[in-house]
């Protein structure tokens, strides 16, 4: 039951304003509690906009690059890390397709948005960008390491 530690990812999941501007920030958080993930770090963060191009470096070129930034530092931003084996997939699954319209039921997207461009949560993509990106929003004193008393499914 016990994963190794070489198992256990991070992910940067962040619920973007228009998720903080309509109240989904609770509803967001306790979809990946009641997952079973861990959750290592949380705040609510006026983003830079600095942070913003940083965050989005690779998406420079696309048209929506300018409108994506003033989107995300148009109001506050809940950031968050969890940990967990397999914890970078299966937030992407819990989040749903960029597309809310192709986005599944179910889903935080399919369930609760329907614009790419106000599509309410981030994940990152990969175990690496999990790491980079929790790097990148959170400073080191800000995130807690913390052992669950007795509840083996949030490793
Ligand atoms: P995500 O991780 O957020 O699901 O997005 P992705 O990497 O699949 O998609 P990406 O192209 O990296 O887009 C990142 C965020 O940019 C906004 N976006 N707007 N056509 C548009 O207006 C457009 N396309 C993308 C979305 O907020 C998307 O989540």
């Amino acid at each position: 039951l016990v994963a190794s530690l070489e198992q256990v990812e991070q992910t940067y999941v962040m619920v973007k304003p228009d998720g903080v501007q309509r109240g989904l920030v609770g509803e967001i958080i306790s979809r990946f509690e009641r997952k079973g993930f861990k959750l290592t770090g949380l705040k609510l963060f006026q983003c830079p906009k600095e942070l913003a191009e940083e965050h989005y470096k690779d998406l420079k070129a696309k048209a929506f690059y300018p409108s994506l930034i003033d989107y995300i530092t148009s109001g506050p931003v809940v950031c968050m890390a969890w940990e967990g084996v397999g914890v970078v997939a299966s937030a992407r699954k819990l989040i749903g397709s960029t597309d809310p319209l192709q986005a599944e039921p179910g889903t935080i997207r399919g369930d609760l948005a329907v614009q790419t461009g106000r599509n309410v949560i981030h994940g990152s993509d990969s175990p690496e960008n999990g790491k980079r990106e929790t790097a990148l929003w959170f400073k080191e004193g800000e995130l807690c390491e913390w052992t669950p008393v007795q509840a083996p499914w949030l490793r």
